[in-house]
């Protein structure tokens, strides 16, 4: 059993899981409008790990006795200076989720909550492939530019990102393979 002080911690980083997903899913749509659909589709698979984020969290949530307590997904912005300015907002979002993530681990910690603690550690470690992945793209729009032949190759190389966790979750959250 999890306090109910964290209880609401982890349901606030639901919430914050299915806002990165929105987030994502607007830069998708973004992308699409603008011709990019390497990025288009690079979007669409970190909503999809996003989305498995929320659910590992929602899971994590019953599994403990809790209740899952469901909150209204802010709306993310409508438009995007440029596919710079995307990741430039991707990144600082980011930054955003790793605080708030640190944060849970501490409060597990003060609490002498050593389950959710650990459960904490899967997201700790995800964030630093988060923030790398993005920092490279980053540089990538720095160095080969934001338009023309440097921008074209960006977007074929985002295009073949594959999507690499569960995006079905009708039976729940299926365990991993070791
Ligand atoms: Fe983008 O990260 Fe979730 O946790």
């Amino acid at each position: 059993m999890i306090s109910a002080k964290m209880t609401e911690a982890v349901n606030r980083q639901i919430n914050n899981e299915m806002y990165s997903a929105y987030l994502y899913m607007a830069m998708s749509a973004h992308s699409s409008s603008m011709g990019l659909n390497g990025f288009a589709s690079w979007f669409m698979v970190q909503y999809h790990e996003e989305m498995f984020h929320a659910m590992k969290q929602y899971n994590y949530v019953l599994d403990q006795g809790a209740e899952v307590h469901l909150q209204t997904i802010k709306e993310p912005p409508k438009s995007f200076a440029s596919a710079k300015d995307m990741f430039e907002k991707t990144l600082e979002h980011e930054h955003f989720v790793t605080k708030s993530i640190n944060e849970i681990a501490d409060l597990a910690l003060q609490e002498k909550d050593h389950a959710t603690y650990q459960f904490m550690q899967w997201y700790v470690n995800e964030q630093i492939e988060e923030e790398k992945n993005d920092n490279e793209i980053l540089q990538m729009l720095k160095l080969a530019g934001e338009s023309g032949p440097g921008l074209f190759m960006i977007d074929q190389q985002l295009g073949a990102r594959a999507l690499t966790v569960q995006s079905d979750f009708s039976k729940g959250i299926l365990p991993t393979a070791p």
